[in-house]
Formats: C-alpha cells, structure tokens, sequence
C-alpha cells in the first residue's frame, strides 16, 4: 500500500478523520500506519457495509424445507452404498487426488488459552493438541494407502507465525514439512454503524479475520489452489480446528460427495437438543444450504415434527468436502460470499487521543454459504460420538472436559467392541498412528483380550 493508494482509498470512502490522522503522524510512524494497512480489503469491506445497509431489515427469506440427508446405514442396501462409497474414497487417496484444510485463524481467548487454538493440549490420556491429533491421523492415512495427502492450515494475522512455530517445534509431527502448507486468511476492518474506519491506536485501524469463508479466497490468493489441481489433485477435505473427533480425510465421506459427483458436501449430526448452537442442513426455496441458529430469529430451529422430533435435525459439523474446481469457479469472477455482520464494543482512539468503547461492526463470511452456489451437493449424517465434540469454551458444553470424555469414550467403545475389559473411571486414548479407526484395532488385538485399570494410552 502507497501513501498515495491509502488517500485514494480514504478519500474515495470519505474517511477524512482517518485520513487527517494519518497527516497528523510523524514520517516513522507512518510508515508503519502504512505496512498494517496493506493487508486490509477496504473496496470489500465498503461494498459488504453498503449491501448489509441497503438489506431492508430481515430480507424475505422464502420457503424453507427438509433436505435430502444420507441416513446413517441401517438397511442392506444402505449398507452396501456405505462399502462402495468406502471404496471410493480410498481410491481417491491412492491416486493422490485429496488434499486436507484444516481452518485455524480463531484465537483460543474464549478457553482462556493464549495461543492458537490448535495448539491446545486437549487428549484424554497424552494432552495432544488439535494440530498434533491430525497431523498423525493425516500420517497414518498416507502410510495406509501410500498417498501423500497435502495439509493446508489457514491461519490469520493473529496467529500465523505462532503456528508456524508451533509446528516446527514439533518438527511437523513427522509429516513432510514440504506438504505441509501454511496460509493467511483476509482481515477486514471494522466499522462503525455509520461506515466509519476505527482507529484501534496511532499506527493501527481496527481488523478483524474475514471469515472462515475467506478460506476459500484465501486458498486461492495464496497460489495452494493453483498449486494443488497443477498436481493433480482434485478434492479438499475441510475441516475446523476446534474438534478433535473428526475423521481425517475420512474415505466414506469422500467418496459419498464424489458418488454425488458433489461440489460441496456436508457432515452433519442429529441434533436433540434445539438450544445447541450449531446451523442446520435445510433447503430454502428449493436449494440446500445451512441456516444458522442466528438466523431468521432461530424459529426454523425449534420446530418439531409430527411425531414430535426436531424437523430440521441437520446440525453442521463444518466438516465439508470440496471439488476444487469449484473453488476456483468460486474467485473466477471476484470472490462474494453473502457477508455476516457481529456487533462488536472495540476501544476507539479518539481525536483528544483517548480511548473510548463504542459500537463496532464486523464483517466475515462464512464458508456453507458456498453451498447454494453449487450445482451438486451431499449431505451424509454421522454418528455425533463418533465425529463431532467441539471446543468452544472454557467449561460447560462444548468445552475441553466434553470433548476429552467423548474421545475417552469413543475409544473405550472400540476397544470394548474387541472384548477388552475397562474399569470404569479410565481413561483411554489410542494413537490414529496405533489403530485409525475399530476396525483397524480389532484387527491389531485379534485373539488377545485385554483389561485395563489405569489410563492408558496406545501410541504408535
Ligand atoms: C460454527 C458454525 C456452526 C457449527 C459449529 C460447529 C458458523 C457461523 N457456525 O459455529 O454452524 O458448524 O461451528 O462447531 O460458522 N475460523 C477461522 N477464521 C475465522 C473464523 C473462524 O479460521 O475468521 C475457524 C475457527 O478457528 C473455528 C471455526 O472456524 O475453529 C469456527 O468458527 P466460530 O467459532 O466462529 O464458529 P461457531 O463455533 O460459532
């Protein structure tokens, strides 16, 4: 950014407080005023405030409906769709055609943790974190079918460098470090209610993370997108660092969405419980896609069915598959998903140099709104023990206690499954590396029967 493109860009949006600030600040000063704003996307940030402006109040929102949800298998021939879709998906990884995203840009403020929220030590038994628990998932998928699986992880200006340590810490948890990619997701200023830019200090304006849409501009700015279908590869797994259950570069879902011929698909759980914040899996005016539990005043998310189970039992996971030729499709003509706007209070520089709190707005996108822009999508219902236990704060719900007591009991489950005996207040983890999934333990303990009275752990 030059200072003459920063006055271009202020004066066009008629920011002349921050404009005259800017005049105001000695040559050094100025020079760093100038490198933070080169990260900024102000003619989006403009043109998202100007649209969310002219949405008169809650837009007419349409007709929503069920949409088609691949059941969890219950009958034969859903059986059999599972083992063709398994199939498929691993066929998929042995010609290298997937790649794995992990979305990682949030802070882990909200657990009290200062770091990345993928380097929060979250294991039952070992304390690994999110990034080391599926970097080793990812290891073990490669060395089981011979496939080199890709890892993008997308930070933000927060935490990007701090990331990138982290994993050369770890020396990449024995991936390839040369697949092992890291990138920045867009920021995006914050804004008044009246589109003014907020000064955050002398040398700063007030950002915010794009959204984790901005993972699919992000991906594409950053060259990995080109990179990845010049190589070959043809599908991406997405996934969101705060859950530790998720199934890596999971082959039944992969090769569902490519059963689909799909360009976006969707994992989701059932849910029971109308407060839990998760969006759900609709169609609105004939066309899927995931309303969130903040949208339309939540009403869609409460109501019931005639045999009295919750209507639209989609709950999201955020874990999606994506063609990547869709993704490129996507910032063909200038990237624009529908912007989300949270309210904000931000401590506000003013001109008498104090600072004071005021409202702010800040805008993101979010990636399932991708989902009404592609031709074919799949949606496949999974069992939420299985898949889904996020971290989100500090205790309660979806906190570190539940999601290391669902890992605790999921692997309890698979080993019990082999006829293992466990005491009741154990804790077990195993290692993706030891066994990635029940199956591959039975088959590790065949003949043995085991018990177990202490944690344990069952490493590589
Ligand atoms: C999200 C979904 C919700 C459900 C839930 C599952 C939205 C609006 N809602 O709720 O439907 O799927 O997750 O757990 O997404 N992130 C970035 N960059 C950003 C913003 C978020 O990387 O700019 C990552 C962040 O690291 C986190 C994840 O995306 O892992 C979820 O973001 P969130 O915490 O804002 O979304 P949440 O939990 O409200």
């Amino acid at each position: 950014m030059t200072e003459e493109g920063l006055i271009q860009i202020l004066t066009k949006h008629s920011q002349f407080h921050i404009l005259n600030h800017y005049r105001s600040l000695p040559s050094e000063k100025k020079r760093i005023f100038l490198g933070e704003t080169k990260e900024l996307d102000f003619d989006l940030v403009f043109a998202l405030y100007n649209e969310f402006k002219d949405q008169k109040g809650a837009s007419s929102i349409g007709a929503i409906g069920s949409a088609p949800i691949v059941a969890v298998p219950k009958t034969v021939e859903q059986e059999a769709q599972r083992r063709e879709a398994h199939r498929l998906g691993e066929a998929m990884l042995k010609e290298d055609k997937v790649a794995a995203l992990i979305v990682a840009g949030g802070q882990g403020s909200r657990l009290g943790f200062e770091g990345p929220k993928g380097a929060f030590p979250i294991s039952p038994v070992r304390n690994k974190s999110p990034f080391h628990l599926f970097a080793e998932a990812l290891k073990a998928m490669s060395i089981r079918y011979g496939a080199t699986i890709p890892l993008l992880i997308m930070t933000s200006r927060e935490n990007h460098r701090e990331t990138q340590r982290y994993f050369e810490s770890f020396r990449h948890f024995d991936l390839d470090p040369h697949n092992v990619h890291f990138f920045q997701q867009g920021m995006l200023p914050t804004m008044t209610p009246s589109g003014q830019l907020i000064l955050k200090d002398e040398t700063h304006l007030f950002a915010n993370p794009d959204g984790h849409g901005g993972s699919l501009k992000a991906i594409h700015d950053s060259g990995l997108l080109d990179l990845l279908l010049s190589t070959g590869y043809t599908d991406l797994f997405y996934c969101q660092v705060d859950n530790p259950l998720v199934k890596m570069a999971d082959p039944v879902f992969l090769g569902y969405h490519r059963m689909a011929d799909a360009e976006m698909s969707t994992k989701v759980v059932r849910r029971t419980n109308i407060e839990e914040k998760v969006g759900v899996y609709v169609t609105l005016d004939g066309k899927e896609r995931i309303l969130e539990y903040s949208d339309l005043g939540g009403t869609h998310m409460s109501l019931l069915d005639a045999n009295g189970e919750v209507l639209y039992w989609g709950g999201n996971t955020a874990i999606h598959a994506f063609n990547l030729s869709f993704i490129k499709h996507l910032n063909h003509h200038g990237f624009h998903l529908p912007c989300h706007r949270a309210s904000k209070v931000v401590d506000s520089l003013g001109n008498d140099g104090k600072t004071t709190k005021i409202d702010g707005w800040k805008f993101e996108t979010f990636v399932f709104d991708a989902i009404p822009m592609a031709q074919k999508t799949c949606c496949m219902e999974v069992i939420r023990e299985e898949e889904f236990s996020p971290v989100k704060n500090r205790e309660g719900v979806d906190s570190p206690l539940t999601a290391r007591s669902a890992m605790s009991n999921l692997f309890r489950k698979w080993l019990e499954e082999t006829g293992a005996k466990i005491a009741p207040e154990v804790l077990v983890e195993i290692s993706p590396l030891f066994a990635v999934d029940s199956e591959t333990l039975a088959e590790k303990l065949s003949g043995r029967t085991i018990s177990i009275i202490r944690d344990t752990y069952f490493g590589d």
